[in-house]
């Protein structure tokens, strides 16, 4: 096990010089990355942080799902993270899964809008709307997918499965900050993890005290540069 900053938290990565993604095809566009996880385990706080951590290296733009509104999208625009022109809002009018899932169109216009608007852009961020474990995005529509639970929703989330947990390209265990107040123990999900998702990767967070989610922003710094083809230029 590797160990962060505050070595009470146990993050598992891939062995040292195992390269964590898959090759990706090189692209002639944007990659497209989902946000998925259940309601309130800190989505948009992730894709704000990565927001202040990659806006001014990268060329960004995010898309939000709501079901009823565009709250996601107006928190954005007001937390001052991204140029407003960058944020668009998909109301889904239904369950979020469907709208990333099984009719894509809404999200796909989105996107397309945003490359249209802004030009070529190195990265989008697709937020689903707050869902349950068995949440997943269609390959047609992003590249590459981030699950997000959190500590409060109790240890057992890992162990629990369902296809976020088990085969997303990265899961995040956020709100680590909780843990103790929330009883919940990181080695156990730390374990569980493991067990569910074998050498995919999992990263402990506490956006709360990264705001930048800094281990996130760097998976994801090291995907736009297999995107483009030079996979080792971002290499740490
Ligand atoms: N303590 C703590 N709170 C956090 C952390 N990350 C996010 N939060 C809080 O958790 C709440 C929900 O965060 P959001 O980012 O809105 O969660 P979400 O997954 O986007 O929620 P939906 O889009 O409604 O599903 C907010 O009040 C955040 O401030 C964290 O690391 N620690
Ligand atoms: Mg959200």
């Amino acid at each position: 096990m590797l160990v962060d900053h505050d070595e009470t938290v146990p993050h598992t990565h891939p062995e040292p010089g195992v390269d964590p993604h898959p090759p990706l095809p090189v692209l002639d566009r944007a990659v497209r990355v989902g946000i998925g996880g259940p309601v309130g385990s800190g989505k948009t706080a992730l894709v704000a942080a990565l927001c202040r951590a990659l806006s001014t290296e990268l060329r960004l733009a995010v898309v939000t799902n709501d079901i009823y509104t565009t709250e996601d999208a107006d928190f954005l625009k007001r937390a001052g993270v991204l140029d407003p022109q960058r944020i668009m809002a998909v109301e889904t009018g239904c369950c979020p899964h469907t709208a990333i899932r099984d009719d894509i169109s809404a999200n796909l216009d989105a996107v397309e809008e945003l490359e249209q608007r802004l030009g070529p852009l190195d990265l989008v961020l697709v937020e689903s709307g707050g869902d349950n474990l068995t949440a997943t995005f269609s390959k047609g529509l992003i590249d590459q997918q981030i699950f997000v639970v959190d500590v409060a929703g109790g240890d057992k989330v890992p162990r629990k499965g369902g296809p976020g947990v088990t085969a997303s390209d990265l899961l995040v265990i956020n709100k680590t900050d909780l843990a103790p107040l929330v009883g919940a123990d990181l080695s156990v999900m730390d374990r569980d993890a493991r067990a569910r998702r074998g050498d995919l990767p999992t990263i402990f967070l506490s956006i709360a005290q990264d705001k930048q989610a800094t281990p996130v922003a760097d998976w994801i710094r090291h995907l736009v540069a297999h995107s483009r083809g030079h996979a080792h230029a971002l290499a740490r």
